[in-house]
């Protein structure tokens, strides 16, 4: 499933090459930009951590003292797939990780940075894959997380990091004084079968009947193994609570064996021979989805209605777009045309030609020759062509990408 919300941005050439030995692994194709630069952007700071063994040694890698001293760095056993966690203070965009290694080998371990996945919000964001190793290194990101994740992939290695640094911007939540907090907007929910006609929209469509017979108000999988229900939000929230409705004409035990997780962070667990009618589970986790996952081999997952209660991400522009690439366009027949001319500024850049396009109501915009802005319905007829002929600098901001000679820059608003 496509996530909407998720942060546009372009990398030109330079981070679209990986270094030898190591592949950007991404779920988004669009890895990223800075187009709008790395404004607003800052050090993002962590509160606490984990790490899979010698666990209190893991703040030795968020105190803010960069010394690849081993003594002074956060360091697990030698162990299978070892890991460090870091919690950031607050939800962030983040769009870098450094990480500080040790040069530590003389020791006779093995380098669990190797081979080793970053990965925020749910989601692996980086994956290194190389037989050898770093001292410091950068690696870009692109996640909308409340903490990092670094683990490795080896079976028989150890993790060394002296010093974590993530680059990104907090996000702010409107609602956040609000109690009780308000409902998160949902835009799509899945689930891993269907019994029926009772698909997954029966448990968001705001009807919490939950008297199924006869009328068919719930969502119902088939019976079989670890199904699943899940429901995706309009933008990325911190969930204070889930709330289920089950089914009460019949069938309850159909809710006894699962767990409820919020971008695939555990937020509650039930296992117990006792049915219930309604339950709710409390969270606290930063995510944009919510999966009702069933923990048993044979079983049907029921849900009549699932209400998720939260405070929604109020996200800057930059993270309301989503950038498409750069695409070719020709004066005679112009690509995003719904208007006869762009508009042009000299005082153009991405955020203007954002606006711009908004409030115009269209779904994409281009902007071409540094400051022409096109808005448009569809996009792409002349075809795609390399990052890299988009990379002419804005008018009004030189440090910020603005298209080419009869080249788009193309974003899809959110
Ligand atoms: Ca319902």
């Amino acid at each position: 499933m496509q996530q909407k919300w998720l942060v546009a941005a372009l990398i030109l050439s330079s981070l679209t090459q990986a270094p030898a030995g190591t592949r950007i692994y991404k779920s988004r194709k669009k890895v990223i930009a800075m187009v709008g630069g790395r404004t607003g952007e800052a050090k993002l700071h962590f509160s606490s951590c984990e790490q899979s063994s010698n666990t209190d040694a893991c703040v030795m890698a968020i105190d803010d003292s960069v010394s690849d001293e081993f003594s002074q760095c956060a360091h697990t056993d030698t162990e299978s797939k070892a890991s460090w966690k870091g919690y950031l203070e607050n939800p962030a965009y983040v769009s870098s990780v450094r990480i500080i290694n040790s040069d530590w080998r003389r020791l006779g371990m093995k380098d669990g940075l190797m081979e080793f996945t970053i990965s925020g919000g749910g989601e692996v964001c980086y994956t290194h894959l190389s037989n050898t190793s770093f001292l410091t290194k950068t690696f870009p990101c692109d996640i909308l997380t409340s903490y990092i994740e670094i683990k490795s992939t080896m079976e028989d290695a150890a993790i060394v990091v002296c010093d974590v640094q993530v680059r990104g911007a907090t996000l702010s939540f409107p609602t956040i004084l609000q109690y009780p907090p308000p409902k998160i907007e949902l835009s799509d929910c899945d689930q891993s079968s269907v019994k029926g006609t009772n698909n997954c929209w029966f448990a968001v469509d705001g009807n919490s009947q939950h008297q199924h017979a006869n009328k068919g108000y719930c969502a119902m999988s088939q019976l079989g193994e670890y199904e699943w229900w899940s429901t995706s939000f309009k933008l990325p929230a911190i969930v204070q609570q889930v709330i289920l409705y089950n089914r009460i004409d019949c069938c309850q035990q159909d809710l006894t064996n699962f767990a409820v997780t919020v971008s695939a962070q555990r937020c509650g667990r039930y296992n117990s021979p006792a049915t219930f009618n309604i339950k709710s589970f409390r969270c606290n986790l930063f995510g944009s989805n919510v999966r009702v996952q069933h923990m048993s081999k044979t079983g049907r997952v029921t849900l009549c209605e699932v209400q998720v209660l939260g405070h929604t991400a109020a996200l800057t522009p930059e993270q309301l777009r989503e950038y498409k690439g750069c695409f070719k366009d020709s004066p005679k027949d112009p690509d995003l045309s719904d208007f006869k001319d762009p508009v042009s500024l000299s005082a153009m850049e991405v955020n203007k030609c954002d606006r711009i396009c908004r409030r115009l109501g269209k779904r994409y915009f281009g902007i071409q020759g540094g400051m022409q802005c096109w808005c448009g319905s569809k996009f792409g007829k002349h075809g795609k062509v390399p990052d890299s002929e988009c990379g002419m600098p804005c008018e009004g901001r030189h440090l910020q990408y603005c298209g080419g000679d009869n080249r788009n820059l193309v974003f899809e608003l959110l």
